[in-house]
């Protein structure tokens, strides 16, 4: 059985850093694992994954010191079971108002008697194909679930979700959260940085990790010191657009 690095470091309070990953590439994700991101999302919730590209761009990153996260569309239990049977260890659930959600999730990642997960794993990339015969007993215990709240209900709802058993940390969406809060397209509106900022606390305060995307550079530092320490940095995506868009203007500017 793998230890979960992250887990394990979101669990002392570390900061941790990473990276989305939207492009569904495995060179892409090849790319991000080498350059030493504390971690690398896969990003099944906007952008087009099957579960057969999940599989191969957590074979992409495998070889690599970083920790695969997988985003999932939806916080469904028969997709949690298909990616933590395909090795994954750290999901994170998007859209988890209640405490209810939130357990039903645990109880998905995790086998009777704790929870539901299906007991499958000796077919499954995640054992090896059975070749650890002690994973069952130990995949529980390595499992690093994190919740997404991004609506005003789960801002409601947060001391609760927090106290729900088996939730490692919840991480803020800062876009969704603005919209739902009436600010679409604005997640620096005061009224949402300051319930961000109440909402990092609240978190930090349960002995959870707070996850937040800011991929402005000049805000990473305040992100940190509000007690953000899981902290998405950029997208493939993004950097992508930013580097092509950049070498055009360059080139035009150099040629005219
Ligand atoms: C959001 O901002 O809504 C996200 O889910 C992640 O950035
Ligand atoms: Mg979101």
């Amino acid at each position: 059985m793998q230890e979960n690095k992250l887990k394990a470091a979101l669990a002392r309070g570390e900061m941790q850093i990473g990276t989305w990953l939207n492009l569904m590439s495995d060179t892409a994700a090849e790319i991000a694992g080498a350059a030493g991101f504390d971690w690398c999302l896969i990003d099944a919730e906007h952008a087009p994954y099957d579960v057969t590209m999940i599989q191969s761009q957590l074979r992409a990153l495998a070889p690599f010191d970083t920790s695969a996260v997988v985003r999932l569309p939806v916080g469904e239990v028969w997709m949690v079971k298909q990616v933590l049977d395909l090795g994954a260890q750290t999901l994170l659930v998007p859209m988890i108002d209640t405490a209810d959600q939130a357990r039903e999730m645990v109880a998905a990642t995790r086998y009777a008697p704790r929870g539901i997960r299906g007991m499958g794993a000796a077919v499954a990339r995640a054992s090896g194909y059975g070749r650890d015969t002690e994973y069952t007993a130990h995949a529980d215990s390595q499992i690093c679930l994190i919740v997404q709240a991004e609506t005003r209900l789960s801002l409601a709802n947060l001391d609760e979700i927090l106290a729900v058993d088996g939730i490692d940390g919840v991480f803020i969406g800062p876009a969704d959260l603005s919209a739902d809060m009436g600010y679409p397209g604005n997640p620096d509106a005061p009224e949402v940085c300051a319930a961000i900022k109440a909402a990092v606390a609240q978190i930090r305060a349960a002995g959870k990790a707070a996850g937040f995307f800011q991929y402005d550079a000049s805000s990473m530092a305040y992100s940190k010191e509000i007690g953000v320490n899981f902290m998405c940095v950029c997208a493939d995506v993004s950097l992508l657009r930013a580097a092509f868009e950049n070498a055009v203007a360059d080139a035009r500017r150099d040629l005219s």
